[in-house]
């Protein structure tokens, strides 16, 4: 397999203006029609023109509109080369076969449960037709439909509907237009049987946007929430960013089959259903989070819409695939920014760091750790792959919430400005969006730069000192980028840190100024006191000196978490447990409360393989209780306050990861902890049980996540008090967030209860296959023991099937996730999951690269499991046929 650099990046020798698509969609195979007016870059060369093709059958090829001969093209499995051009502009047309039917890698064009549907990012339009499929390649499109009436009734691509009417044969055929330039990865067509719900959004200029939501008829009726994200995500852009839709229709359609969560295409987003069907019955909270987070998501794509303030079209898309985290990265934080305003924005920032350090921060230590825009790849899908997309998106969203940290939010919007105002219609770099940023406010970024070019997640150590005859209070700051593959020498990066200085009372103390490299900088700039400032630190070894600082404070550092590190800092447990009760920032509360569990869980961790007994920290038990019973504290904030570090967080931070340690030392926590908060937590059920009709808002949420972890914690005790509680939940539940969370609770406990509520469940729900995997994957993630085999059971579940990517994600990614079970030291987890991924890499290659990343950091365990996942490793790069793929993630994991 070839390896494509960022460094050899060329513009393309040929432009496309325009490209009239045509499809006859058949029962075997489907014909695509491709017109394209051709002209080449630089006027009167006739360099050759390479086309992107794959799994295609050309049938035919001609150049304004005379058939080329054998000798004039050339025609490979990946390229199809046309050898002299006539020189200036011209019209090329293909006529290629493609087989949809058999396309079980739903890349390209391919059908879902009997409905026609593309996915074309990253590359999946070179499996339509031959083309240059880049995204510096933008153009005007139109795209013309034909197929059988009865079978395909709705039919859809981008734009707008020109025109539609009947052929003989009972066929019937939609011309379809885009009036803007796009590129050809956000190209969609969908056809089938589907019904729409239908409504219309008012923009702030007055003109009326038609909104449909497609699905089979029989799920229209769950597409009510989906309808609502999007017009609250249409709202928000308008009132946040002056961004206007720029079409007067914009069309969702829910297909089951679909390897990621949503597809962005202009004006025609392809959702994966889990992300747009939703009751109160079928979907929790969590699905109902997801649905509002992937809509914003999808919507708020900067190249899908926008008429910003004064009219200016603001069209921007990323040059090359390296450049992915500039619209990814982009649009992650603009989503969490959406869900933030729409919920609660403390308790969304702990969720997106919680994940940031589960996903983000193991990568970013592994064989794969790429940087944000990554310098090579093998394959492009990789990026999108499981937990590696974390770097280019999430750790891509951390990059743009720094600006907005630097920048303030008058500042970021002002850079967000001029970014449309200098590209709009332009493919561009993350180097166009920085220089926008930093003109826009004429910033000093210094060293900014290198968050998008070093990988790794830096190592920030912090040791204060404070001199009360000065009033002073020091901070050094010192910092270690780790080396990663490919990355031997690191430069210093450019952190913000948001801090402020807590009084003996809690308050924040008044800041000032403070001096740095020998100069008095002032904090307050109107003479107002301020309480929380933003310090940049862009040197290996920094110092700064508060001045008037009347006492010894608690520093609360990187509040918000202003900066995608690690810190080290020198707060004691005392420390720790006073920015617990007083923070004013509540993201830093919950990070104290974190950060001891954190310290507690190794101390066990310690102590359980050195055979000690385990005991729990009396004072940690005390800091959760009053966390627990604060009535004037968010409820959602509790519920993750009293939520212990997953253990893949912990494994992280041991030098050689041991997962039957820190699961046992979690399970003991969460029971000691049951034990004694007992009384509280009963009560918390109690208090926050409701038989009232569901809502989705915060309020409402927020009970029922703090309910259910108490619920939870109980169920850790296996005691018939408990069971029988958690029971009752189950039973009384009329939401599907409280029925699944007291499964869950239930399902902690092997034995007979345990079995028939899981199969009551299935008996209730197995007609519905979103819910359906909920139970898979509730069951494959199960700590009960040799659960392997009940896996592999629930392979041959007659609901279960692996060409549905949901499913196997439920399932065989539910089991890659478990931290007992896919660990297990006898190599069985290891066996299980190497058969699996060869089998899905001949179905679909992208659905096994994702599994085969739970390989990917088998040197982090010790030297039994290193030999046993290293020999699965080995056998699958060794399979017959490997796909890119999971040849680029499994050669890599052994490197
Ligand atoms: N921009 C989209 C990415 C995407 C994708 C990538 C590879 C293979 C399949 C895919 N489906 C969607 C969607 C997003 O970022 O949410």
């Amino acid at each position: 397999p070839k390896e494509i650099f960022l460094k050899d990046y060329k513009l393309p020798d040929y432009y496309f203006e325009t490209v009239d698509l045509g499809f006859a969609l058949g029962e075997e195979k489907t014909l695509v029609n491709s017109k394209i007016t051709v002209s080449p870059r630089v006027e009167g060369s006739s360099s050759p023109l390479v086309l992107d093709g794959h799994d295609l059958k050309l049938l035919s090829i001609k150049i304004n509109g005379n058939g080329l001969k054998d000798a004039d093209f050339q025609v490979d499995s990946r390229h199809l080369t046309i050898l002299s051009p006539p020189s200036g502009a011209f019209t090329l047309e293909i006529i290629t076969e493609i087989y949809p039917q058999k396309n079980t890698s739903l890349d390209g064009l391919y059908k879902s449960t009997g409905n026609f549907c593309t996915q074309c990012e990253a590359e999946g339009f070179r499996k339509i037709t031959f083309f240059q499929d880049r995204p510096d390649i933008m153009a005007k499109y139109t795209c013309r439909i034909e197929a059988d009436k009865s079978l395909y009734p709705v039919l859809l691509s981008n734009g707008n509907l020109l025109e539609q009417g009947e052929l003989d044969g009972g066929k019937h055929y939609a011309l379809w237009e885009d009036p803007f330039k796009k590129p050809c990865y956000l190209f969609a067509l969908v056809a089938g049987q589907l019904e729409s719900r239908d409504d219309t959004f008012v923009t702030r200029s007055g003109r009326n946007v038609q909104l449909r939501i497609w699905t089979p008829a029989e799920d229209l009726s769950k597409t009510a929430h989906a309808m609502y994200s999007l017009k609250a995500a249409m709202k928000w852009d308008e009132d946040v960013f002056g961004l206007e839709y720029d079409l007067d229709l914009f069309n969702i359609v829910a297909v089951p089959d679909f390897n990621m969560g949503a597809m962005e295409n202009k004006s025609l987003n392809i959702f994966n259903s889990k992300l747009v069907l939703a009751s109160p019955e079928t979907a929790t909270d969590a699905d109902y989070a997801a649905i509002l987070g992937v809509i914003g998501h999808e919507y708020l794509f900067i190249l899908e819409h926008g008429t910003i303030l004064n009219k200016n079209t603001c069209r921007v898309t990323c040059r090359d695939w390296f450049q992915l985290s500039l619209k990814e990265g982009l649009t992650v934080f603009r989503d969490q920014e959406f869900s933030s305003d729409l919920g609660s924005r403390p308790v969304k920032r702990i969720a997106d760091v919680s994940k940031l350090r589960n996903y983000q921060f193991p990568q970013d230590a592994g064989p794969m750790a790429h940087p944000v825009r990554p310098h090579s790849y093998i394959k492009m899908d990789n990026f999108y792959t499981g937990q590696f997309f974390c770097l280019v998106y999430e750790k891509g969203a951390e990059v743009v919430r720094m600006y907005k940290t630097l920048l303030g939010t008058q500042g970021f919007r002002k850079g967000m400005d001029l970014y449309f105002k200098r590209h709009d219609g332009q493919a561009v770099t993350c180097e166009d969006f920085f220089a926008a940023m930093r003109d826009a406010n004429g910033a000093d970024f210094a060293n900014f730069l290198s968050w998008y070019s070093q990988a790794g997640t830096p190592t920030v150590k912090v040791a204060s000192s404070y001199n009360a005859e000065a009033k002073t209070f020091s901070l050094k700051f010192s910092q270690e980028v780790p080396l990663t593959p490919g990355q031997p020498i690191k430069e210093p990066m450019f952190i913000p840190v948001a801090l402020g200085l807590l009084d003996s009372s809690g308050k924040d103390l008044p800041l000032t100024s403070f001096f740095h490299d020998g100069m008095l900088q002032s904090i307050s700039s109107n003479g107002e006191p301020v309480y929380s400032t933003v310090l940049r630190v862009t040197k290996k070894e920094e110092e700064f000196i508060f001045s008037d600082i009347t006492e010894k404070p608690v520093p609360s550092l990187f509040r918000g978490y202003s900066a995608p590190i690690r810190l080290e800092a020198d707060l004691s447990e005392a420390d720790l447990f006073f920015l617990l009760a007083h923070d004013s920032d509540e993201f830093n509360r919950w990070e104290a409360g974190q950060l001891l569990a954190r310290n507690l869980m190794l101390t066990l961790v310690a102590d359980f393989q050195q055979n000690k007994p385990l005991v729990l920290n009396p004072k940690f038990v005390q800091g959760l209780k009053s966390i627990l019973t604060d009535s004037s504290l968010d409820k959602e904030f509790i519920a993750k306050a009293i939520t212990l570090p997953g253990e893949g967080e912990i494994m992280d931070m041991m030098k050689i990861a041991d997962p039957d340690a820190v699961h046992a030392v979690r399970s003991f926590i969460r029971k000691q902890l049951a034990a004694e908060l007992r009384a509280e937590l009963l009560n918390t059920v109690k208090n926050n049980s409701s038989s009232e009709a569901y809502e989705f808002n915060h309020p409402n949420m927020a009970r029922r996540a703090l309910k259910n972890i108490a619920l939870a914690y109980l169920a850790s005790l296996q005691d018939e008090e408990s069971a029988a509680l958690a029971l009752n939940e189950y039973k009384s539940a009329t939401n599907m967030t409280d029925q699944f969370a007291a499964l869950a609770a239930i399902a902690q406990n092997p034995g007979k209860t345990r079995d028939e509520v899981l199969a009551d469940f299935y008996s209730k729900w197995q007609d519905n296959f979103l819910v359906v995997n909920k139970w898979f994957s509730l069951q494959a993630w199960a700590d009960i023991p040799g659960n392997v085999e009940n896996v592999r059971n629930l392979l041959n579940h007659p609901a279960f099937d692996l060409r549905n990517p949901n499913k196997v994600y439920a399932l065989i990614g539910g089991f890659a996730g478990s931290p007992v079970n896919f660990h297990a030291k006898d190599g069985s987890g290891y066996k299980f999951l190497g058969e699996m991924v060869v089998q899905l890499d001949k179905i679909n290659p992208q659905v096994a690269s994702r599994m085969v990343s739970a390989f990917s950091r088998w040197r982090r365990y010790d030297e039994t499991r290193q030999n046993l996942a290293k020999a699965q490793l080995e056998m699958i790069v060794s399979a017959n046929g490997l796909s890119e793929n999971v040849f680029e993630i499994a050669s890599k994991s052994l490197a």
